[in-house]
């Protein structure tokens, strides 16, 4: 069995040698430009079309959870990947342990007002504050997925009010599920803590604009930890400055890195993570990958593969 493996910017060979270490039997390589050999599966991150096109692989493996810059590349070069080609994705594989410390501590650091008192440092004020209560501090986390309901898990365990919306309902233990469009304005209203965890599809591109904020609890927090498609930037300065959203954190961004010039790095209730919220971890991802291609190649039931159709 052949494999191939592309990322722009990862540890190549780190990966190639613990791919094959996992794999012993197969023959993974590292593919560059020009290279046509025997293929099964293919490995990628960014793929260049001339990768993938032409060839007749059994299977490809997305290196994230995110699919979206390989489903935009697949509409503008169909012929790069036919249908019948399956696309997987990682499902968890260590993320969803990152996003619910990322969230956590951050979701505390509001709560507890560090914010706040960070603010008054700068003024060289010493002035407790009333506590917040936990009651008044309901999360609202856009979809519901692999990684939306560990975190949604997470933050339940600290005794927060939790809602999730999706477009399937969930009926999970503790936590309000809100479905489809029909019922995202019941889902926003109340919700302190607004946690993106949606996939980017053409549905939810641009979603978090001045209109959806504005349907948020007043002193709103965000935490964007998706994409930086879905929030509307000049929007969430608008609604900070105007005193509607308390507080922001964002990971993702409309371009990255983000350039120097951008308004959101000045702000001082903005803080900013360079995409890190859930990195890819190889060894799980790479334990994921080998079983899933252990099964496929025997014929069983296999999880993470993409719907293509719906975009994620
Ligand atoms: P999943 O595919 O498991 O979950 C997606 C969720 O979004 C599902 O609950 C789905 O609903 C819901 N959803 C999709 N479209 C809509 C819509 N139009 N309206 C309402 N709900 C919708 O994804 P993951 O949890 O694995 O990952 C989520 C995203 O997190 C990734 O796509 C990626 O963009 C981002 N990510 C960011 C990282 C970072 O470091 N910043 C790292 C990893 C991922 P339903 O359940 O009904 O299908
Ligand atoms: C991902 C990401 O989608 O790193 O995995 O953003």
């Amino acid at each position: 069995m052949d494999i191939l493996f592309y990322h722009p910017t990862f540890d190549n060979d780190l990966w190639i040698r613990k791919l094959q270490a996992q794999m012993p039997d197969a023959r993974v390589r590292e593919w560059k430009s020009g290279d046509n050999g025997p293929a099964d599966y293919a490995l990628v991150w960014h793929p260049p079309v001339e990768m993938l096109q032409g060839r007749e692989l059994k299977a490809v493996f997305a290196l994230g959870a995110g699919v979206d810059s390989i489903l935009s590349k697949l509409n503008a070069h169909p012929e790069m990947l036919p249908q019948s080609v399956p696309l997987f994705r990682l499902e968890d594989t260590g993320m969803a342990e990152q996003m619910q410390e990322y969230t956590v501590s951050q979701v505390l650091h509001w709560f507890r007002r560090f914010d706040d008192y960070q603010a008054q440092k700068q003024q060289r004020c010493w002035q407790p504050l009333p506590d917040y209560q936990r009651e008044d501090f309901t999360i609202g986390i856009m979809g519901a997925g692999v990684l939306g309901s560990k975190v949604a898990e997470s933050l339940k365990g600290w005794g927060f009010p939790v809602r999730v919306w999706s477009r399937s309902r969930k009926s999970w233990p503790g936590v309000s599920s809100f479905a489809g469009q029909g019922e995202l304005d019941a889902f926003l209203s109340g919700t302190r803590v607004l946690i993106n965890l949606l996939p980017n599809t053409p549905e939810t591109v641009g979603i978090i604009n001045q209109a959806l904020l504005e349907k948020l609890q007043d002193g709103a927090y965000l935490l964007n930890i998706a994409r930086g498609v879905h929030l509307i930037e000049d929007d969430l300065i608008k609604m900070l400055d105007g005193g509607k959203i308390k507080g922001a954190m964002l990971d993702v961004f409309s371009r990255e890195p983000l350039p120097p010039e951008s308004p959101l790095w000045a702000h001082p209730r903005i803080a900013i993570t360079p995409h890190l919220a859930a990195v890819t971890r190889p060894q799980e991802a790479i334990e994921y990958i080998a079983d899933t291609i252990g099964k496929l190649e025997q014929g069983m039931p296999v999880t993470g593969q993409v719907n293509r159709e719906r975009g994620y």
